[in-house]
């Protein structure tokens, strides 16, 4: 038998903190590649400079970092849409629900800079009531219109319909700010919420950022700013 090998690697950041990783990473394994799975711990390094070892082994100093059968790709959505060459079936086949789909992945990769920043992600830990701000609360409004309008159209759980598409990777990470940082938020986003966290993708995620080394703690996301004290 020959040995099968992987076709390539893909750099993430540390499953806990890094948000962007885990869009690229959800787009990778929902598509099957057959690539090796580099973790690189994120550091502080004081002033929002990038982790040596992420500057050091990407292109854009960067995760993801996708590197596929001669493919150099980096930026998430650019990594979903490699993916979908692949696994094409990750958007929608219908024109018009694809192209919505595109919209609104590119809206939350290009957006939500006020969220992000107000709640950022933390698989190990809750932070009830905090990070609430003009800014955060207007993105939250906007995402919850997004699934919304999604949802109805596709009939759900998911964005749309009942499969785990590339839309959903792109908000996979708000579903997990949206569990540690619990803002108000409407029923149907919480359905939302609960079909995405329940994927089994999602699952093993969490369980594998769960099993990172405590030394990996950073203070910068177990302390935030924002968190309700
Ligand atoms: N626009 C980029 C954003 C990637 C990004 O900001 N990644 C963060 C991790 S979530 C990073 O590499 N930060 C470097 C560091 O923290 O050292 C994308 O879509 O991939």
């Amino acid at each position: 038998m020959p040995e099968i090998r992987p076709e390539g690697r893909l750099f993430i950041g540390n499953k806990r903190y890094s948000s962007w990783s885990l869009r690229g990473w959800l787009a990778v394994r929902l598509a099957g590649l057959d690539v090796e799975e580099v973790v690189i711990r994120l550091e502080d390094v004081g002033g929002g400079a990038p982790t040596p070892a992420v500057r050091a082994a990407t292109p854009a100093g960067l995760v993801p970092y996708l590197e596929h059968r001669g493919a150099r790709i980096w930026e998430s959505l650019a990594v979903a849409e490699y993916c979908a060459e692949i696994a094409p079936g990750l958007w929608p086949a219908d024109r018009v629900l694809r192209a919505h789909a595109r919209a609104i992945a590119a809206e939350m990769h290009a957006g939500f800079r006020g969220l992000r920043q107000a709640m950022p992600m933390n698989l190990g830990r809750e932070f009830p009531g905090g990070g609430r701000n003009a800014e955060s609360l207007a993105d939250i409004a906007r995402i919850e219109a997004i699934w919304r309008e999604a949802r109805a159209a596709s009939g759900g759980p998911l964005l749309f319909g009942a499969e785990f598409g590339l839309a959903d990777a792109m908000y996979a990470p708000v579903v997990t700010r949206f569990l540690t940082w619990q803002p108000e938020i409407a029923a149907d986003t919480q359905g939302y919420c609960t079909a995405v966290r329940t994927h089994p993708l999602m699952a093993r995620w969490y369980a594998e950022a769960a099993a990172e080394p405590a030394s990996w703690l950073l203070d910068k996301y177990e302390n935030p700013p924002g968190a309700a004290r």
